[in-house]
């Protein structure tokens, strides 16, 4: 469905008209220097930088702004509270609605900030050192981000979610000796069990940890061991805590996400031009007003809640709601109630939850004051259209422009996405380019495909909130992201440019599966199969799922002698839930008694990924398969299931 949807119009006070946008677009690609040195302006700057980008795609060297420097922290904190100290900077709603929640002025962030500071100094962490945080969604998730930049300490966030081997993987590969969590996290019902897990994760070999921070949510029994954890009230002071001065390509954090190869790659971000782009982007693509209600229901484990759920409302000196809780408890109303209770003018969420709730019936929606809604998002995989039908006409009552925001990890912010009143909606497309952002689509040989067509997305220059590398390993860097085609950024992500320069995302056209806008490696969850010592090999592919949008689909060979009973399936799938969390628990288990190969011993995924979608009449060659017959005996094990 291409219909396009006419954008409401435009109230007087739009950060940006239809024309704006043209003129915008066409200055940041003309004289990207002259337009990104006025976007820096939206910072307070310690030095102020002379240039801005300076880079190269081949080999890939990428800074911006690098002879400026900054302190992030004074940029989202204590500049506001010196001019808007009482305006509200986060409002905390609990996981049970039944529980008080709680909110904060920027004074009051302010100072829980400098609590945090000193309380990491006094556990000992200094500039440059990498902090992991694993936390749950609570104001101290931000706080303790926000203290770390105000030190100059990197840190690297792992979503609450993952299991302690994950979380060992994530502390050992960026050598983080200091880790900051919580007695216990809430989801709904559930109670996850934060420190146990960091306890567990800190015996594994090669995991270095001198102190752990403590805080005190729950209440919840946990261990502390003498010498090695510290309760945050214990070592928390409100001594005075200066910013320190960053060089704009100092790096700010580290974030592991999932590729098609080998383990998840630390994803590197530097301080000033993710800065930049994070508030440039904040501004535009949620046309954020003074004093307007923020929600983005992400988690700060992920990159969007990084950059906007933290960074991107507070450099704005907006106010950014901080939700513990899950969009089916107590009920499916929980959103909207929420966007009652808070009077939230704009809402940032994924398709899966969009599908999810859309499935229990409007009433869940229309009981609930909806009435402050201005502006809705969207993030992490393709929506699809009866999905954003139902969000733009019932949540949103057909007056807030939805943006579709395309973007990754490695991109800091939004690329391509919609822009309220600057551009029409299409359901299902992202829209246009964000400013500054030069998109090419080449076909697999590399050879550019102009005009309206279908291809590989690739960027071509350079943009502030770019990645600069993976943490401790350059050549991965360059490997994973500008070789495929050589000289530009590849994305991993199929598209299609129409007739009117609309983007639409087709998905990843890497072994990157995309579960409940999670991104995840098909390699990561096969290395956690064969790791049970019933596996001999697994192949694992993504398949559409009505509410997930992608669903986890392994083909499983066994050892000799192991019967493949139902007791079998359940321990696998409780496996890899516990080598790498709940979110990669396979949807479905295959056991079949070899993998298709061809002579040489390549697994053809193209195969098992048509069979996962009960494709069988395009399969397309299989003569090179060393054997033919083992496609009919998978079609038949698929049928069965
Ligand atoms: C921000 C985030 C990145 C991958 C990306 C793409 C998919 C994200 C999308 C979208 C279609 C959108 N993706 N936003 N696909 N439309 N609006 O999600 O980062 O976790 O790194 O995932 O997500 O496939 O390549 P990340």
């Amino acid at each position: 469905m291409s219909t396009i949807v006419q954008h409401p119009s435009p109230p007087a006070s739009a950060n940006c008209t239809p024309a704006e946008y043209d003129a915008h677009y066409q200055r940041s690609i003309d004289d990207p220097d002259g337009f990104w040195l006025e976007q820096a302006e939206r910072l307070d700057w310690m030095t102020k930088p002379t240039k801005a980008g300076e880079w190269s795609f081949d080999p890939a060297e990428i800074t911006w702004y690098a002879d400026g420097s900054l302190n992030l922290c004074h940029n989202a904190v204590d500049r506001h509270f010196e001019t808007r100290g009482d305006q509200t900077a986060f409002i905390f709603e609990p996981d049970d609605p039944a529980t008080p929640g709680r909110s904060l002025t920027y004074r009051e962030l302010h100072t829980e900030v400098v609590r945090m500071a000193n309380a990491l100094k006094a556990i000992g962490v200094s500039k440059g050192d990498r902090v992991t945080l694993y936390m749950p969604m609570i104001v101290e998730g931000a706080v303790a981000m926000l203290a770390c930049a105000r030190l100059g300490a990197i840190h690297s966030v792992v979503f609450g979610g993952f299991s302690p081997e994950a979380l060992a993987g994530r502390i050992e590969a960026c050598e983080s000796r200091f880790v900051v969590t919580a007695d216990e996290g809430l989801r709904g019902t559930k109670r996850v069990p934060l420190k146990a897990n960091v306890d567990a994760a800190l015996e594994f070999d090669g995991v270095d940890v001198s102190s752990v921070l403590v805080i005190k949510h729950t209440g919840g029994a946990i261990e502390m061991k003498e010498g090695r954890d510290h309760w945050y009230a214990d070592v928390a002071s409100d001594d005075e805590c200066p910013c320190a001065e960053m060089n704009a390509e100092d790096p700010l954090f580290i974030l592991y996400t999932s590729g098609s190869t080998g383990k998840p790659k630390g994803v590197l971000h530097t301080t000033g031009g993710y800065a930049v782009w994070v508030a440039t982007t904040f501004h535009f693509t949620f046309d954020y007003q003074p004093g307007e209600v923020f929600w983005c229901s992400a988690d700060i484990g992920w990159v969007t809640g990084h950059s906007y759920v933290t960074y991107g409302p507070l450099i704005n000196g907006g106010t950014s709601v901080i939700f513990e809780g899950v969009p089916n408890y107590p009920d499916h109303g929980r959103f909207w109630e929420v966007i009652a209770k808070h009077q939230v003018n704009i809402f940032y969420t994924a398709p899966t939850a969009i599908r999810a709730l859309m499935r229990e019936g409007d009433d869940h929606v229309t009981k609930h004051d909806r009435s402050s809604l201005r502006i809705l998002g969207t993030v992490g995989e393709p929506i699809n259209p009866e999905a954003w039908r139902w969000y733009y006409e019932v949540v949103g009552e057909s007056r807030c422009p939805i943006v579709d925001t395309w973007w990754q990890t490695e991109t800091g912010g939004h690329m391509i996405t919609t822009l309220p009143y600057a551009s029409d909606m299409k359901p299902g497309s992202a829209g246009k380019p964000f400013f500054g952002v030069q998109l090419q689509l080449v076909d697999n040989d590399g050879n550019v495909l102009e005009g309206a067509n279908e291809g590989n997305l690739c960027v071509t220059a350079s943009w502030p909130g770019q990645a600069r590398t993976v943490y401790g390993d350059h050549d991965r860097f360059i490997e994973a992201y500008f070789s495929t085609f050589k000289g530009k950024y590849f994305t991993g992500d199929g598209c299609r440019l129409d007739g009117d320069g609309f983007y639409w995302i087709t998905g990843r056209v890497d072994d990157v599966i995309n579960v409940s806008g999670h991104r995840m490696g098909t390699a990561e969850v096969e290395s956690a199969l064969v790791l049970h010592p019933a596996v001999a090999e697994a192949a694992v592919v993504g398949y559409p799922h009505d509410i997930k949008g992608q669903g986890i689909y392994c083909y499983v060979t066994t050892m000799e002698g192991v019967d493949e009973t139902d007791e079998l399936y359940a321990e696998l799938r409780a496996h890899v839930r516990k080598e790498i969390g709940p979110i990669a628990t396979p949807d479905h288990l295959h056991f079949t008694d070899g993998l298709p190969k061809t002579r040489s011993g390549k697994i053809m995924r193209r195969i098992l990924r048509k069979i996962a979608e009960n494709d069988y009449g395009s399969l397309g060659d299989t003569s090179t398969l060393a054997d033919p017959s083992l496609v009919d005996r998978l079609i038949e094990g698929r049928q069965n299931r």
